[in-house]
């Protein structure tokens, strides 16, 4: 059946042939991802989009991927994620209106749009970053958190940063920002939880929000590794945990990830903390180059909402434009993609 779904790709893709290209996301399950004609992390491959020629942006990643493949590519190509439930978890935990209550309430005590740059990470909904348009914030990636918030800090004093708390705790403390200047806004009390102390000695106010996949990973399976192996090194994502990253040797993007382990020695043995299709993939990839890749969790930590684009949902997207039906467009409304693409040009700029 799986051999039968294949074939269906690659027929479809013969009769499309450059009029489509097929986007896939690091975290991509291998049985997409071998169909990939573009690969790379949510940014990059957003960039590829726009360099293409094809008319049809098949996105298999998760929604605001494709929305910003939407935002920036062409007005006459079209972004479609073959199946309309693979969100992200973490972009869920931020909503416009959560963050327009933050705003209003914060107001109560300080002007926000004097005192705060809206920094939202790219793993959040287009109208979020529509917000960071309107309010002279900006958009980051796990790759350039550290610049934007440098940036931020240009032009105000605080930053109020969504969605992801560990991200931006992270990137916060790479920039000597005590742990007590950073707290979390919890949207569900009112003031986010915080004393007008807190907030007026805020440099970062946090968002509750976190990814369901990293939080998986603990700092005893990186004191584990140590003890087995000490030579080894570890390297995580900026959405693990402070603890996991503190106790990491490196930690970054994807893309950082790949390309740390790529640069290092024959023989290096390495433990990855991020999602389990990308560490499966290098682990093979790096083999023939002499180096041991290990999963840094004992449990299984993959990004679930992601795997819905299955092998199905893909024959199913792509037969349905060789029969000239578009199926899950994903199409950001014209004002909200304008406000978007600011932020989104801010940070393009910056890094
Ligand atoms: O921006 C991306 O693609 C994500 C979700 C992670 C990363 O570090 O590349
Ligand atoms: Fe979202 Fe986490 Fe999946 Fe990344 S791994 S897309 S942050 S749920």
């Amino acid at each position: 059946q799986d051999d039968a779904c294949a074939q269906r790709i690659i027929a479809a893709k013969q009769i499309l042939g450059k009029r489509v290209a097929i986007l896939a996301h690091h975290y991509q399950r291998a049985d997409v991802y071998r169909h990939a004609d573009l690969t790379g992390d949510s940014l990059k491959l957003s960039f590829l989009a726009a360099q293409t020629d094809a008319d049809y942006l098949v996105f298999c990643g998760v929604h605001f991927m494709a929305e910003v493949a939407d935002i920036l590519s062409s007005p006459d190509q079209i972004a479609i994620l073959p199946d309309m439930a693979a969100g992200c978890s973490m972009a869920d935990m931020a909503s416009l209106s959560n963050v327009e209550r933050a705003w209003r309430e914060i107001s109560e005590i300080l002007n926000p749009d004097e005192t705060i740059t809206p920094v939202t990470y790219i793993n959040s909904a287009a109208d979020l970053k529509a917000f960071c348009g309107e309010h002279n914030g900006i958009v980051c990636t796990s790759s350039n958190a550290g610049k934007v918030l440098q940036w931020s800090f240009k032009q105000r004093e605080k930053v109020l940063f969504f969605p992801d708390q560990h991200l931006g705790r992270w990137s916060g403390h790479q920039l000597d920002i005590p742990l007590e200047e950073m707290p979390v806004w919890n949207f569900d009390e009112p003031m986010g939880g915080l004393t007008p102390e807190q907030i007026n000695k805020a440099k970062i106010l946090l968002w509750k929000g976190h990814c369901s996949v990293h939080q998986m990973f603990q700092p005893q399976h990186i004191i584990r590794f140590r003890n087995q192996y000490p030579d080894g090194f570890v390297i995580s994502h900026p959405e693990c945990n402070y603890e996991v990253c503190k106790a990491s040797d490196y930690v970054g993007s994807t893309e950082y990830i790949i390309n740390t382990i790529a640069a290092a020695e024959s023989g290096t043995r390495w433990l990855v903390g991020t999602e389990l299709n990308l560490v499966s993939r290098i682990t093979e990839e790096f083999k023939s180059q002499g180096k041991i890749v290990q999963f840094m969790s004992p449990m299984v930590c993959m990004c679930s909402t992601m795997a819905r684009i299955d092998p199905q949902h893909l024959a199913w997207a792509l037969e349905n434009l060789v029969n000239g039906n578009i199926v899950n467009q994903i199409k950001v409304p014209i004002e909200e993609a304008k406000l978007a693409r600011l932020a989104l040009d801010r940070m393009l700029k910056i890094s």
